[in-house]
């Protein structure tokens, strides 16, 4: 495939784009046609970028949103603060990061995280792959009872407990159904949630209910062949993730340093500005940093 900016081959999910050096500034035409590959395509993938430093990475975040820094152990290891670093390594980055299960970043906010957006510094010389999610076509799997029952339940947010949002909404850029799921910081669920009332009146799932929804939602993701395993490259793999279209986690690794070799990934979350709802007419209460 071709624009009139950059080649590009299409990835089981996502857009690998030739031809780019995102080190060098990048005119604001070639901007556009990335942010609209993202939308459309989910992750914009660069390869043999070698070492984008933290503030370029930062820079090209910005094309994206306003950069969410909050939300983060800021590690020694950072380049700067708007950074999160991640590795296998404690001395190296935040350690046991995305490995909770599948998920969304950010589903503890009132609006989740927009983009995230990756660069792997250092490549492991066994596993560390990062696996990803389409996650309008694992709704269009699933069986119309599935369906119905997901349409009605909202998650909980295992931090800030009053963060509950629907599990199937629509994304707010492209209308496609989508999900808002983080399988390892859910405390439960509630069928019919009404962000206009308090959660309190709600009844959540007791824990084996619980338990129960959290593997279905795994099983329709790994049921049908769609997750994506992303082999990052020693060169110097960049991606662009439209994080409330595709899920993601931290593949396997063996456990030690020594045996995997070292990993380090560099992540920027773009803050979301809207939160996920069903029906975009209506305006949560409850919102924080949302532009409408
Ligand atoms: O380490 C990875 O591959 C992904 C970690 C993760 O979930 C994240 O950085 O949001
Ligand atoms: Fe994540």
């Amino acid at each position: 495939m071709a624009t009139k900016f950059y080649t590009s081959k299409v990835l089981p999910i996502g857009l690998e784009v030739f031809g780019l050096n995102l080190n060098q500034p990048l005119e604001q035409a070639v901007i556009q046609q990335i942010k609209k590959d993202v939308t459309k395509h989910r992750l914009v993938v660069f390869r043999n970028q070698g070492k984008v430093s933290g503030s370029k990475h930062v820079e090209i975040s910005k094309y994206f949103g306003e950069i969410d820094n909050t939300t983060f152990y800021k590690h020694p290891a950072s380049p700067c603060v708007d950074i999160f670093c991640v590795s296998n390594d404690p001395e190296k980055g935040c350690t046991g990061v995305g490995m909770s299960g599948w998920h969304i970043d950010g589903t503890f906010r009132s609006c989740p995280y927009a983009y995230s957006i990756y660069h792997m510094l250092e490549v492991p010389k066994q596993g560390g792959d990062t696996m990803f999610i389409p996650l309008t076509e694992i709704i269009s799997k699933l069986s119309p009872e599935t369906r119905s029952k997901w349409e009605r339940l909202s998650m909980v947010s295992d931090r800030r407990g009053h963060i509950v949002h629907p599990l199937i909404y629509k994304h707010p850029k492209t209308g496609k159904p989508t999900l808002c799921m983080h399988l390892g910081m859910t405390t439960a669920f509630v069928y019919d949630f009404d962000r206009s009332k308090d959660i309190k009146d709600f009844e959540p799932t007791g824990p084996e209910e619980t338990a129960a929804i959290l593997k279905e939602i795994e099983t329709a993701i790994t049921d049908h062949a769609l997750v994506y395993s992303h082999k990052w490259m020693k060169e110097g793999d960049f991606i662009i993730s439209d994080n409330l279209a595709v899920g993601h986690q931290a593949g396997p690794i063996p456990p030690s340093v020594a045996d995997a070799g070292l990993r380090v990934l560099h992540r920027v979350t773009v803050m979301g500005t809207v939160p996920p709802c069903k029906d975009y007419d209506f305006i949560p209460p409850d919102c924080e940093n949302c532009s409408y």
